[in-house]
Order: structure tokens, then sequence, then C-alpha cells
């Protein structure tokens, strides 16, 4: 068993795999079953090229068999910076063969969030493309290797330069022992709620699990044809049910580069898509494009939405536009989902996210004392159950902030539960601002800006933003001269952080305002900033 993960109690685990979620499958096996059934449907389409799934199947084998032949072990920690390509789902399935675990990083995630991650996960290996997006990958890959020393190998998609091209990681399969169906088979990076980041064990059998009743509950089959028009590497597209769950089902996975509506639509059309999903502010760009472009939608039958809170107004708005049907999901890398669903009435589909996944998601709605309000009443969301972690990697400490002592996670979201089951998320309590589904770690980012010498103290806050639900605001109490958001900016860009993270706003101050605890306001700070009207 990997070191640092925190498995079920075995009271639990009996359950699961008795109730039939845990079914003792691996992923490597979720994608053999399927090209077993459907060698010659097309599993994956990137740009002009197309993978059967025989295809796909086949790649995963060699390239497992060439990281094998490279010397990486199961177990082993392999960071994946890896866009919507062919290459993600090849290697995705190579390391879930082998028992390698894929560390996923987001396409944004520069040289601060790389290292780190590198670091924490002491990954062997790590895995970009040469060029995205304008952005040289072999750049910060010199960066990664100078400073995290476990990274052994560079495996480049595309023009390697010093390092190893990716298409020569290659092997006639042999027989590989493989991981046990209970063994960590990914880690996923959290939402974050603490200065440094957090990393999610899934297992084999709770992500089958969680794939294979997403892709339930949203009705797929093997003529479903879903769009990645998110990054892959997120949870959401990635298995909710996303492009394994697609897989799962024997459909087709058609990969977007970005989840614009030019390249979206255009793919939608050529392709075909029956569903896809996005988060709030892409739904507004998608329902503003769509009104004048002649791109035919017709086949699109549902939309996903998720990640952060959705206008009911917006909601509204998707079935007459795009012509499909809305499925709300609550979700996060750490497990539990909630959807609607197609048999649940109207008003609820536009107001609510949904109800859970599982029988055995185990929901309570509690107060600040941690105990249970009255039925409907709002509190923060504690979960535990068949798919959620017991524990982060590797984060002893942060652990026993973040669980119960009977084990339930406690998700620093704010909910109120209707009587069926449905969940309507209200709010917060945890320190992180939601842009439009990008979470800003918000701790990550002052300390950074503290290292600014013109920056004496600052409170990063959000503030409420018509299209991305909230916007960043650095408040600054200013050492000397105060900084300028551009030089601010400079500052947070040149020490590699992603471009979410930046503050959208800066507002100098001559103090913050303090609780009695003699923490910083950060309610009272906002209603400064907004004029009380928050
Ligand atoms: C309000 N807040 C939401 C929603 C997530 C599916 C969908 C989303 C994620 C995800 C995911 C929200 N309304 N509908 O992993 O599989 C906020 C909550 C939550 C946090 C988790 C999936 N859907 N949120 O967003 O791990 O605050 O996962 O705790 O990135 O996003 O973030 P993340």
């Amino acid at each position: 068993m990997l070191n640092g993960f925190t498995p079920w109690p075995a009271q639990f685990a009996a359950r699961y795999r008795e109730r039939g979620y845990w079914q003792g499958r691996t992923l490597g096996s979720v994608l053999r079953r399927a090209a077993l059934a459907r060698p010659t449907a097309t599993a994956v389409v990137d740009g002009e090229r197309r993978w059967s799934y025989r295809e796909l199947d086949e790649r995963a084998d060699r390239l497992a068999a060439g990281l094998a032949a490279l010397g990486i072990a199961p177990e082993e920690r392999v960071l994946v910076h890896l866009p919507n390509t062919a290459e993600f789902l090849a290697l995705s399935f190579a390391l879930f063969r082998l028992g390698a675990v894929p560390v996923y990083a987001l396409p944004a995630h520069r040289e601060t969030e790389i290292v780190q991650l590198a670091r924490l996960a002491e990954a062997v290996a790590y895995v970009a493309p040469d060029t995205h997006l304008g952005f040289d990958h072999r750049e910060l890959a010199r960066s990664v290797r100078a400073q995290a020393p476990s990274v052994r190998h560079v495996l480049v998609a595309g023009e390697p330069a010093e390092f190893t091209a990716l298409a020569a990681v290659d092997a006639e399969p042999d027989p590989l022992p493989g991981p046990e169906p209970s063994d960590v088979a990914l880690l996923l990076l959290s939402g974050g709620t603490t200065g440094t980041p957090k990393l999610i064990p899934r297992t084999h059998d709770d992500y089958a699990y969680n794939l294979a009743a997403a892709a339930e509950a949203a009705g797929l089959d093997a003529d479903t044809r879903y769009l990645a028009a998110l990054p892959v590497a997120h949870n959401f597209p990635l298995a909710c049910p996303g492009v394994l769950g697609t897989l799962h089902a024997g459909g087709t996975v058609v990969l977007s580069p970005t989840p614009s509506p030019e390249d979206a639509f255009r793919l939608i059309e050529r392709e075909r898509i029956t569903v896809t999903a996005l988060v709030p502010p892409l739904v507004l760009l998608w329902l503003e494009d769509a009104a004048h472009s002649a791109a035919d939608l017709t086949s699109l039958r549902l939309l996903q939405v998720g990640g952060a809170r959705l206008q009911p107004e917006t909601a509204a708005r998707i079935a007459p536009v795009l012509g499909c049907r809305l499925q709300q999901v609550f979700g996060m890398a750490e497990g539990l989902l909630t959807m609607t669903r197609p048999d649940d009435p109207e008003d609820l589909v536009l107001t609510t996210q949904g109800r859970p996944l599982a029988a055995d998601d185990e929901l309570r709605v509690v107060d600040p004392q941690d105990r249970e309000v009255a039925p409907g009443g709002t509190g923060e969301l504690q979960v535990r159950g068949p798919y959620t972690l017991r524990g982060y990697y590797r984060a002893e400490e942060q652990n026993r902030a973040a669980f119960t002592a009977d084990g339930y996670f406690r998700t620093g979201d704010l909910v109120r539960q209707l009587p069926g089951g449905h969940l309507v998320v209200t709010g917060r309590t945890k320190d992180v601002i939601n842009r439009g589904g990008d979470k800003v770690p918000v701790q990550e980012v002052e300390q950074l800006l503290l290292t600014h010498p013109a920056v004496h103290e600052v409170a990063l806050v959000g503030l409420p933003d018509r299209e991305l639900g909230e916007r960043s605001c650095a408040c600054v109490i200013a050492r000397g001269a105060p900084p300028s958001r551009a030089e601010l900016t400079a500052h947070l860009t040149a020490l590699g952080l992603a471009a979410f993270k930046l503050p959208d706003r800066l507002a100098v101050l001559e103090r913050l305002p303090r609780t009695a605890l003699g923490k910083v306001d950060k309610r009272a700070l906002a209603e400064l900033l907004t004029g009380g009207a928050r």
C-alpha cells in the first residue's frame, strides 16, 4: 500500500464491497473491457487523429512496458502536465496498468505549483508537451529538475530537446503484475485551503465506482460522444463521468484544445457531440456566442455544469438557447458528487445542485460546533462514503483538521438540504476564492505577495462578479511607496504562479479590519470594498 495513504476502516471497506460499490476492478481493466467489447469503435478523437479502442488499448500496454523499461516502478509518482491530447489518455492508462501513480497538474499551473507538486509527491518523472499555447514546458522542466531532485525523467510529447520523447517510450508489452483494486490509482490536486497544495489519493476501486456511477447518472452509453472542453486533468471532465466514464460506457471522447465557443462549436458540429461539461462562466460565453453562431449544435443532448454556483437565470437559458438538457453537478476532487437527474422536476434542475451519487454517501449538515442543524437548515457539509477520501496524501497534521474523529470530511461548503435529498450550495467556510470554478488558494497567494518589497501586509478577498461569480482583490498595506497591480502581478508571474491566481484588483489601505480575535476580518473587508452591497 502506498505510504502516506489513509485507507477506509475495514468495516467500511467490507460494506462498500458487499454492497457492490467496489467491484475489484482496476482502471486499466476498464479500458481493456471496453476494448474487448468494441475493438474497432472510435475511442478518442484529437484533431485529425482518431484512435480505435484497440489502438488506445495497445498504445497503453506498449507505453506501460516502455515506462517499466525506463525503471519506473509501481507506486512511484509521475507528474502529468498534459493538455487535452490523446497522449493524456494513453499515458494515464499506461500508468494505471503499471501501478505507477499519475499526479495530475492543471495546464495553467506554472513553476511554483509544479515544483511544489513534484516535491510533495516525490515524483520520479515529469511529463509535459513541448510547447502549449505559447508556453515552453521544456524550460519549466529544467527548473523542475533543478529544484525537485526526485525527478529522474522528463518525458516530452513532441520535440524533446535534451529530454526523452514520450513517443520513444515504447516496448513490447510484457504481462505486468499490475496493481490491486484497493491500491491508490491517482493523485488529484485539492481546491486548496492551506498555504501549500494538498493531494487526494483515489483508489482503483473508488474511482472505478465514481466514473461508472456518474456515467449512469448522466445517461452515457456506447452512442455517447463526449466533448472534453475543460482540461481533463480536472476531476470533473476526467471522471464525473468525463473522459474515463465515456470510455467505460464504450462511447467516443473528443478532445477540444480549449473550451472557447470557437473550438467547441466546431467540434460539436463536426463530431456530432452529445454530452459535455462546463463551469458557469463558460456557460455564459457559450450562450452569448450560440445566439449568433451558424454552428449546428442540435446533436447536443446534455450539458453538465459545475465547479461554481450557477445562477438560476443562466440555468433557465440553457435549454432554449443550446437545445439540450442541463445537469447541475456539485463535486469535489476529494470525492462526493451530487447531480440533478433526468427525471427531476424542472425547478429542482434549475435551482439545486442535485442529490448524491451513492445511497451510502453519508451527509451531515453542521453548525460551527459540529452539531447537526435542524433538517433544512444551513450549515457546513460533512461527508463520508465509498468514494470520498479518508485523508490527504502525506498530510497528517492537515488531516486532523480536515476530518472528524468518525471519519467525515469537512467540505468547507455551506449547504442546505431539501426534503428529497437535493442540496443547495449557499456559500463556504473555507478560505478559497472560487473564480468561476478555478480555485484560488488564498493563503498561498498571500504568502507570495508578502515577498514583494512594497507589501507590508496583505489580505486576498473575493468580491462578487457578474461573469466569474467572484474575482480576487489584494488588499495591501504598503511599505513605502504603494505598489501598482501591474508590479504585483509581474512579481507573482516571475515567481511562476498560475495566471488564474493573480489578483484581479488591488486596494491599498491604511489598515485591515480585524475580528475580536485579531484575525483579518475578510467579510468586513469585502463589504468595505463593495460598499456593503454583498
Ligand atoms: C457551487 N460550488 C461548487 C457547484 C463545485 C464536478 C464538479 C465540480 C468539481 C470541482 C468536481 C459546485 N456549485 N455546482 O470535482 O467532479 C465548489 C465547492 C467544492 C469545490 C471543489 C466535479 N461544484 N463547487 O469543482 O475539487 O466549493 O472540484 O467544494 O475543483 O468547488 O472544487 P474541485
